[in-house]
C-alpha cells in the first residue's frame, strides 16, 4: 500500500508522464543553469525566473527577469542554497531589462558574472538591442559590481566562457530569433531584419559565436568568429535543419582531448553536442544529448565532479508556464568512444 501511495503522490507532466529528476529548488523559479565547481564545490549560476503577463512571442518577451540570484551545493543530491540577489538590473547602468542566461568565470582571485541584457539605448525598432556585461566579486555568490558598459563589440545573449588547460579563456554566445543573432548577420544590427532566421533553409545555417578574452576577462582579445557545426559529410548544417542546426544555449567543455560544443536547438527543443579539435571548431554533428523537455527551452550545462558528470537542465515542472522554470540536474555518461547515449527527462 505504501509503494501504491507513494506512486500516486508522484509528480507527472500534464500528459502523466514521470519526471527523470526533481527540481533542485522550489524556492524561486530559475532555469538556464550554467554550473561550475569553485573550491570543489558546484555553485550554479542561473536565469532568475519572475511571473509576468506579457504572453509568449517569438521574440521571447516573457523572458522579463530581472536579477540573478546563486544556488550552491557541496554535491549532487545534497542540500542546494539560494544565495541572495547577485546582481540587478538596476545597479547595471547600460541595461535596461531581459536579465537572460548567465555563466561566471574564475580568475586570479576574482569571480566574473557574464550576462545579457537589452541596451537602454533603444535600436529603431524599439527592441533594444542585446548586449553582454560582465560584472566582478571577490565571491562565488556575489553581490557582483557591473561594469559601466557592455564588452566592447558584444552582441546578442546566452554568454558561455570556457578555460582552456593553458588558461586561455574563451567566450562562446549567441542565439537566434529572441536572441537577435539573424539581425546581425552582415557585421552589424539590422533593426529591420527577421525575428526569427535568415529564411534561408537551404543555406549554411547561423552560426553561434565564439571569441578569446583578454586576460583582464572584461574584453575581447580578437574578432568574433563563427562557430561552425558540420554535418557527417563535412558540410555546414543548414538553416533549415531545425533539428541539427544552432539556435542558442552554447556550453563547451572538454573531455579525452576533444572540445564538445553543445547547444540547443530551440524550436525543436533538442539539446545537441558536436565534436572539435581546439576551441574554435569547426565541430562535427554528433547526436542529442536531451530529448525535449517539458516546456519551450532547453538550456543547460555540463560539469565533471565526484567522478561522474552532470548535466544541470530546466523544465516546467512547478508551474506548466514557459516563462516559470525549475533547474534539475541528472548524471551523463558516456560511452567508450566519447559519443553521448541520449537523455530522456521522462522515465519509461
Ligand atoms: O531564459 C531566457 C532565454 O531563454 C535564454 O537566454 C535562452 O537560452 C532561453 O532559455
Amino acid at each position: 500500500a505504501a509503494t501504491t501511495a507513494l506512486a500516486a503522490d508522484e509528480p507527472r507532466s500534464p500528459d502523466g508522464r514521470r519526471y527523470l529528476s526533481q527540481p533542485l529548488t522550489s524556492e524561486i523559479y530559475t532555469a538556464d543553469p550554467s554550473a561550475h565547481v569553485f573550491n570543489g564545490k558546484i555553485y550554479v549560476y542561473p536565469s532568475h525566473d519572475v511571473e509576468t503577463d506579457i504572453p509568449d512571442d517569438d521574440l521571447g518577451n516573457q523572458y522579463a527577469m530581472h536579477d540573478y540570484r546563486v544556488l550552491s551545493m557541496d554535491r549532487v543530491g545534497g542540500p542546494v542554497k539560494v544565495h541572495g540577489v547577485a546582481l540587478d538590473v538596476k545597479q547595471v547602468p547600460w541595461a535596461s531589462q531581459q536579465m537572460w542566461a548567465p555563466d561566471a568565470a574564475y580568475k586570479n582571485g576574482t569571480y566574473y558574472l557574464y550576462f545579457p541584457a537589452r541596451d537602454k539605448a533603444l535600436d529603431k525598432n524599439k527592441l533594444g538591442t542585446f548586449r553582454i556585461g560582465v560584472a566582478t566579486s571577490k565571491s562565488p555568490t556575489g553581490p557582483f559590481k557591473a561594469e559601466p558598459n557592455p564588452i566592447p563589440g558584444s552582441f546578442s545573449m546566452d554568454p558561455a566562457v570556457f578555460t582552456d588547460a593553458n588558461g586561455a579563456s574563451y567566450m562562446y554566445f549567441g542565439g537566434i530569433w529572441g536572441g537577435q543573432l539573424q539581425r546581425w548577420n552582415n557585421g552589424k544590427f539590422d533593426p529591420n531584419g527577421s525575428d526569427t532566421d535568415l529564411q534561408q533553409d537551404d543555406q549554411p545555417a547561423i552560426s553561434g559565436k565564439v571569441v578569446r578574452l583578454n586576460a583582464d576577462m572584461k574584453t575581447f582579445a580578437e574578432p568574433v568568429r563563427d562557430a561552425v557545426i558540420l554535418d557527417e559529410n563535412g558540410k555546414p548544417v543548414l538553416g533549415g535543419d531545425h533539428e541539427r542546426r544552432f539556435f542558442e544555449a552554447s556550453w563547451v567543455f572538454k573531455r579525452g582531448g576533444k572540445y564538445y560544443y553543445t547547444y540547443s536547438t530551440g524550436d525543436t527543443h533538442f539539446l545537441n553536442y558536436a565534436i572539435g579539435d581546439n576551441p574554435y571548431g569547426p565541430f562535427t554533428y554528433k547526436g542529442h544529448i536531451l530529448k525535449p523537455v517539458q516546456g519551450w527551452t532547453s538550456h543547460h550545462s555540463i560539469i565533471e565532479h565526484g567522478g561522474k558528470w552532470w548535466l544541470f537542465y530546466a523544465d516546467t515542472q512547478r508551474s506548466n508556464k514557459n516563462h516559470l522554470r525549475n533547474v534539475k540536474v541528472t548524471e551523463l555518461k558516456f560511452a567508450p568512444d566519447g559519443s553521448i547515449p541520449t537523455i530522456d527527462p521522462f522515465l519509461p
